[in-house]
């Protein structure tokens, strides 16, 4: 069993997706293994995305997902990483297949209601810094 980390974001909640999104993800079958609502910090939403510091969208990319409450979650399954990469689609709207959570639900770039975990070094990353009170 793989455990992947997963935000619903704040776009999400705001056009009131957060039971779509969580059906498609339990239908895939799926558990939901950790899960809280919270709006996230300045420094909580720099850190999850210290990885594009420097590039020109990451200020408006911080702002936009401490804009309001996001729901975040630990994910698991075999394969989990890659299979919700998958199920959630690609970044970039031209390429998000119909049939994913973005191909179906999204067109814009920024505001496409969901992260989830690249590697198993970003999920453990991601959990340990979102969830550190699972840690043990
Ligand atoms: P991912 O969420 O599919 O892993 P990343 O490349 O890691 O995509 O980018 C993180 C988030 O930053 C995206 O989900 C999206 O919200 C936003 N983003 C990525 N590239 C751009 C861009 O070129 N313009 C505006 N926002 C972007
Ligand atoms: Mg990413």
């Amino acid at each position: 069993m793989e455990r992947t980390f997963v935000i619903i974001k704040p776009d999400a909640l705001r056009r009131k997706l957060i039971g779509e999104i969580i059906t498609r993800i339990e239908r895939r079958n799926f558990s939901i293994v950790a899960m809280k609502m919270l709006t996230p910090s300045k420094e909580l939403a720099e850190q999850h995305y210290v990885v594009h510091k420097g590039k020109e969208f990451f200020d408006p990319l911080v702002q936009f997902v401490m804009s309001g409450p996001v729901v975040a979650m630990v994910v698991e399954g075999e394969n989990a990483i890659k299979l919700m990469r998958n199920t959630m689609g690609a970044t970039s709207p031209e390429q998000a297949a119909p049939g994913t959570i973005r191909g179906d639900l999204t067109i814009s770039l920024q505001e496409n209601l969901i992260h989830g975990s690249d590697s198993l070094d970003t999920a453990n990353m991601e959990i340990d810094l979102w969830f550190p009170e699972l840690k043990g």
